[in-house]
């Protein structure tokens, strides 16, 4: 007999929601739910293997402890009396930043992974922290946090109702979209073009989105912040700069008129490889829509100039008028974003109020750089403690952050390595106790993070699918159980940390004048919530405190969770709307168009006019059926084009001597490494590209398909000194490498 439940997909940023098919306890098949208010019954390859992701023997079914040099199968209970006596003394004897917190990417994908790291970083008082932001976008946070006083007010493409879009370093039709939830992306783009809008894709590979583009522009990598300064430029000569209704929210302009001069479309032509008159074209272009939204993603946050990349792709859209109207970029508002202060100036953003240990790396938003990781645990200073002990959460740096195999050797060296993760993998092989969260069917579902992201605004949530099997912990409780073990609280009742939280943000809610709880008692409050869980009670709190909630009863139609139980297939919120000035946050109230601290970068990048790479660079590439560093275990994920192979343009093969299919030695910064070529003009002269989160060899882990078709660790060729300087941000993509031929020889010989 078998039934069918509704689960939104955690496997991408576009949220889509399935249908399962479920026969006992096991998901058996996955479709797209046509009833779905947002992805209206899209799914994607991967979303239609979650069955087969859901169900990978792999996966770790009880906790395990390390036992004599061995990590072995043991009770939750012993698991967490392991942790407690791990953690402690550590933090006891060397202070709290010898206690290392590393949150990894599945974090934003997970009801747990947005509600309890915060509280475990403020329990153990660390700055020690590092997550998978400052490999991905932290330059797009620092530039909100500048720009508008809020790292996390990151406007989104309108691309249901935009005339012209401008995709800078992003390839939605393989990662489904990112810092942009769109269930459906390429349908988007398809339904853009199909209303005769156009499409414009800046790429340095002729991708399957650059396909699509009216116009592609094979830029060459790291220069985007170039090419965008010069846009700038043209807009202001050209007088082609309108900012319309947002002129009254804006100041720095004609500041950040004199700042652009020196980047006129015919200085930078030869650093980007594109010519002044294609320049001048997209900055006309971009201006004669009758609406247009810029939008950058890795390619344009994981470059030297990550930052000031991002920070020009809002300056575009604040120039043309296209910040905040419909049609151009717009701030979502989510359902659970906190209630909506009134506007007006606010504290501003601040950057590097503490550094880091060893390299006096900036904190950006309260972290450090994921690339310091490493000698922030091998390297003693005078400064302090080195991390001696190390929590993870959903995160794999051995393959995701650059030089693996300094962090596999520090993370070897470690006093104390808790993971909470599914997988024996590159990371958690080094872990004292592995701590396993239930597989996603068994999960709770609701998309803290990306609904304030979304294209468009509303709320879904979907309660577990399966019940948790026996043995099983949720992942919330096992989180909630670390913050205790982590802080001196061990053995307590998980919920205490739940009913914490409840009990400060209600008491904090009803002191504010703009609540709609303002003046009610907290406690008369906390008894009307509803949920079976910890994690269900906090997300009715959030519901019923924000822009749409039901303000305990003020407002009797607005959302509880009640209601978004009622409606299982989510309920719309509507298309985003124009919202300035109340977003803003910074000091002037103003969105500051040319704040300090990127003028400050700028004559970095006046540099950077002058340099010529003259050898091969090397960028990433994803691909449909991947998902970083995890989904190889996956069989019917992998194979076919899915495959760690060293893309390379038929000149630059030819001129080394490398064939298709043969192997060649890639030599970096920080190492080397060995794959196969396919040579294809996809990528353009000049330019590699392999992808990342491959190199599943390592021995100790348990994941026996991606064991068979290893791949190699792309960054093992970097070694962590190439940052983006104000963001803190790993340099990815645009890197210096070496490529050879493997002789037959040699071949012979390893
Ligand atoms: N060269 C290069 N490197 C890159 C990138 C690139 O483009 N090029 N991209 C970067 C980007 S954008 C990112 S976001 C990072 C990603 O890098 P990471 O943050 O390391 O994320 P993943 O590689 O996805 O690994 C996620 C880990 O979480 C575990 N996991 C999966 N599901 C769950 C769950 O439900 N709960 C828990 N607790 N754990 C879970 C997996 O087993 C795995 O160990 O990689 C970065 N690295
Ligand atoms: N299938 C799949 N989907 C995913 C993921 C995955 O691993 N697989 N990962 C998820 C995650 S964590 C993220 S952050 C998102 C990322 O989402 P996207 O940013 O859309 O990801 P990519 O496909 O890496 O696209 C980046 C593009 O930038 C190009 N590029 C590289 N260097 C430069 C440069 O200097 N300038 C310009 N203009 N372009 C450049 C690359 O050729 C590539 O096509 O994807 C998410 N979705
Ligand atoms: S596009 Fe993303 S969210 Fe949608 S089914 Fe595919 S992996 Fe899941
Ligand atoms: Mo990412």
């Amino acid at each position: 007999m078998s039934r069918t439940a509704l689960r939104i997909c955690p496997l991408c940023e576009a949220t889509c929601g399935l249908t399962l098919t479920i026969e006992g306890t096991a998901v058996t098949g996955a479709r797209g739910d046509r009833d779905d208010v947002f992805s209206r019954g899209f799914i994607c390859p991967k979303g239609a293997s979650f069955g087969a992701v859901d169900g990978d023997p792999d996966r770790l079914r009880t906790p395990l402890v390390r036992r004599d040099g061995e990590l072995r199968e043991a009770t939750w209970e012993e698991a967490f009396d392991a942790v407690a006596a791990g953690l402690r003394p550590v933090v006891e004897r060397y202070g709290p930043n010898s206690v290392g917190v590393v949150l990894g990417n599945p974090n934003v994908h997970t009801v747990a992974g947005a509600l309890y790291p915060p509280i475990l970083m403020a329990g153990l008082r660390t700055r020690s922290v590092f997550t998978a932001s400052t490999v991905d976008q932290m330059p797009k946070h620092v530039s909100s946090g500048l720009l508008y006083g809020d790292s996390l007010a990151i406007p989104v493409p309108d691309l249901d109702h935009t005339d012209h879009l401008l995709l800078i370093g992003a390839n939605p039709l393989e990662s489904n979209g990112s810092l942009c939830t769109a269930p459906d992306f390429p349908g988007k783009l398809k339904a853009l073009k199909a209303r005769g809008g156009t499409l414009t894709v800046i790429d340095p590979r002729r991708t399957r989105t650059a396909r699509l583009a009216d116009r592609h522009v094979a830029i060459r990598p790291g220069t985007d912040a170039l090419l965008l300064a010069a846009m700038a430029y043209v807009l202001f000569e050209e007088d082609l700069v309108a900012l319309g209704e947002l002129a009254p929210h804006v100041q720095g302009v004609e500041e950040l008129r004199a700042e652009v001069r020196d980047f006129t479309p015919e200085s930078v032509a030869d650093a980007c490889d594109v010519d002044a008159g294609t320049i001048r074209a997209l900055a006309r272009e971009l201006a004669a829509a009758p609406t247009a939204a810029v939008y950058g993603r890795i390619g344009s946050c994981t470059v030297p100039h990550g930052t000031l990349a991002s920070w020009l792709v809002d300056v575009l859209n604040i120039l043309t008028g296209n910040l905040d109207r419909p049609g151009g970029a717009l701030f979502p508002q989510a359902a659970t974003d906190k209630t909506p202060r009134p506007a007006g100036p606010g504290h501003g953003f601040a950057l590097g109020r503490w550094h880091s240990r060893v390299s006096r790396h900036p904190e950006a938003k309260g972290e450090l750089p994921l690339s310091a990781l490493a000698e922030e645990i091998d390297t003693a200073t005078a400064e302090g403690e080195p991390i001696r002990a190390l929590v993870a959460v959903a995160s794999n740096p051995v393959l995701s952050a650059p030089d693996g195999d300094r962090l596999d050797k520090a993370l070897g060296s470690l006093d104390f390595m808790v993971s909470v993760d599914p997988y024996l993998n590159e990371t958690s092989r080094h872990a004292h106790v592995v701590l396993p969260p239930p597989p996603p069917s068994q999960s709770p579902h609701h998309d803290f993070a990306f609904n304030t992201l979304a294209v468009r605004n509303q709320v879904r949530y979907t309660p577990a699918a399966v019940p948790l099997e026996p043995g099983r912990m949720a992942e919330s409780e096992i989180l909630a159980r670390l913050i205790l073990a982590a802080t001196g609280m061990h053995g307590a009742d998980p919920a205490a940390v739940d009913a914490m939280v409840v009990d400060q943000t209600l008491g904090k809610a009803v002191k504010e004048p703009h609540s709609p709880v303002h003046g009610r008692d907290p406690k008369e409050l906390a008894v009307q919530l509803t949920g079976v869980s910890g994690p269900e009670r906090r997300l009715d709190m959030m519901l019923r405190l924000g822009p749409y909630g039901d303000g305990f009863g003020v407002r009797p139609d607005g959302l509880t969770l009640q209601k978004l139980l009622a409606h299982p297939h989510g309920i719309d919120l509507g298309p985003l709307k124009s919202r300035l000035p109340q977003p803003l946050k910074t000091v002037s109230g103003k969105v500051e168009l040319l704040p300090a601290p990127i003028a400050g970068d700028l004559p970095r990048l006046r540099e950077a006019l002058r340099h010529r790479p003259e050898g091969l660079v090397l960028i990433g590439r994803r691909h449909l059926r991947s998902n970083n560093s995890w989904m190889h275990n996956v069989p019917a994920l992998t194979g076919g084009s899915n495959r760690c192979t060293l893309h390379i343009h038929p000149q630059d093969a030819e001129r080394l001597g490398v064939r298709d299919g043969a192997a060649v030695r890639l030599k970096g910064a920080g190492g080397e490494v060995t794959a196969p070529a396919e040579v294809t003009d996809a990528v353009r002269p000049g330019v590699v590209s392999l992808p990342h989160g491959w190199g599943h060899d390592r021995p100790g882990t348990r994941l026996g398909h991606a064991a068979t078709d290893p791949g190699v660790n792309v960054n093992q060729l970097l070694d962590g000194s190439l940052l983006d300087p104000l963001s803190g941000n790993a340099v990815l993509n645009g890197v210096a490498i070496e490529v050879s031929p493997v002789s037959e020889k040699i071949t012979a010989l390893t």
